[in-house]
């Protein structure tokens, strides 16, 4: 097993930028006080603040015209997993790993359980896979899953997604996160409304399958791989699907899977309110589905996403408690310092938005003061909260500086050393 981070070259590390780290949380301290905020009420909430690595990301990414395979890139699950627990040692607030079957090959789910356990890592949303075909598949998805016109795929498609909740139950998951391709490529190709009705069918007969403290998460996207209409295509249809299979069923946002220029908070507000939201995979994206980091683009969308749910937090929102999780692709980085980066793009979002004066914010709206309102939330955005980010990272015995110190760790090369190239990840393209 490739070695992890040594906890002393964590400690050596922390101990060169400790000082100047105190003197920087001290004067943030002093500047939030003034405003009433308590900063280790807020570096506390930092610390509890958790998002999720997908298994996948851990391998380098890829475009439909090639795949550029990283130095010492993971090739089963249990690589995976020991790179995801590297970025949680240096993180300390990705504690859980979303898989993806039939991706990650497992034979023995209790030893699985028993190496995450080991490596102090959770499970999180189980991710099924119905938009390939398996080697020897016997019932093609080439024409849809889930909403195929035939039922033997559909059969199929439903059969994998039951196995599914099987394999999250032996690793104490609780959620399933569905995600179809189907759709169509031409116009008049599909009745959409008998194929929405095929697909609802399937779900119901995947829902019945939920142990009862489980959720099934439905993830909407625009297109890809169908490019004219993609069965669960935006929010709306999303949101149907889930309030007619009932309140196990939530609807999942990934940010990449909406048109240019959506107002995505607007969304998360809608899905909030009726107690829809069921969870997230964040990345950034400047045309598409482009699976950029998170937060490397539009860190203020990130932040007016966040200002929701902190709305929702401090309301105490009923049934509110969304998943939080990364689903990106590294082309041209290393994945695990990409994902490192993006936990805390995220973490601090979520920061930022609790710093955010609601006190005031709710006067202006009430007065109609645009301007204010929206200096409000600028305020709080260009407040620079690193120094809260670093000391969570600290006090939780991650590093002030994941990057340097895992760049100083040698990781990288040691995993190409032991793990010779064999071209895949056995993710495919993502
Ligand atoms: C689809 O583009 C998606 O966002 C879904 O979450 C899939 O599970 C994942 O990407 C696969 O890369
Ligand atoms: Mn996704």
């Amino acid at each position: 097993m490739t070695q992890r981070i040594d906890k002393g070259l964590i400690a050596e590390q922390n101990a060169k930028l400790e000082a100047n780290l105190k003197e920087d949380y001290q004067a943030l301290g002093n500047k939030l006080s003034r405003d009433g905020i308590n900063i280790d009420e807020i570096t506390a909430k930092a610390e509890a603040f958790q998002i999720a690595v997908p298994s996948w990301g851990t391998g380098t990414g890829g475009t439909r015209f090639a795949r550029f395979p990283g130095e010492g890139e993971p090739r089963n699950i249990w690589e995976k997993l020991e790179d995801s627990a590297v970025i949680n040692d240096l993180s300390q607030c990705t504690e859980r790993v979303s898989p993806h079957f039939p991706w990650d090959k497992v034979d023995d789910f209790s030893e699985l359980k028993q190496t995450s356990d080991s490596l102090g890592l959770k499970w999180d949303s189980i991710n099924s896979n119905t938009f390939q075909d398996q080697p020897g598949q016997e019932h093609s998805f080439k024409y849809g899953s889930l909403s195929n016109t035939s039922a033997a795929s559909r059969d199929l498609a439903i059969q994998h997604n039951l196995d599914c909740i099987e394999y999250g139950k032996a690793l104490d998951s609780k959620t399933l996160t569905v995600w179809v391709g189907d759709g169509s490529n031409h116009p008049g190709q599909q009745h959409f409304q008998h194929a929405f009705e095929r697909y609802l069918e399937s779900m119901k007969t995947i829902y019945a399958g939920l142990p009862a403290d489980w959720e099934l998460h439905i993830e909407h996207k625009m297109f890809e791989p169908a490019f004219y209409s993609t069965i669960i295509q935006d929010w709306g249809s999303n949101v149907l699907a889930a309030m007619e299979l009932g309140p196990q069923a939530k609807s999942l946002v990934d940010l990449g899977h909406h048109a240019p220029n959506v107002n995505i908070e607007m969304i998360v507000s809608r899905l909030i309110q009726f107690k829809k939201l069921g969870g997230f995979h964040f990345n950034d994206s400047k045309y598409g589905d482009d699976d950029l980091d998170s937060g490397s683009l539009h860190p203020y969308q990130q932040f007016l996403i966040f200002n929701e749910l902190v709305d929702a937090e401090y309301r105490n929102q009923a049934e509110f408690g969304p998943n939080y999780m990364l689903d990106q692709s590294h082309n041209v980085t290393d994945p695990i310092e990409s994902l490192m980066n993006s936990a805390a793009s995220v973490q601090r979002s979520y920061v930022s938005a609790l710093i955010v004066d609601r006190t005031k914010l709710t006067e202006y709206q009430t007065a109609n003061d645009a301007l204010m309102c929206s200096n409000t939330l600028k305020k709080a955005f260009t407040t620079d909260v690193s120094p809260i980010l670093e000391m969570a990272r600290l006090r939780k015995g991650g590093a002030i500086d994941p990057i340097a110190v895992y760049r100083q760790s040698g990781y990288r090369a040691q995993a190409g050393a032991e793990r010779p190239n064999t071209g895949g990840n056995g993710s495919g393209i993502v």
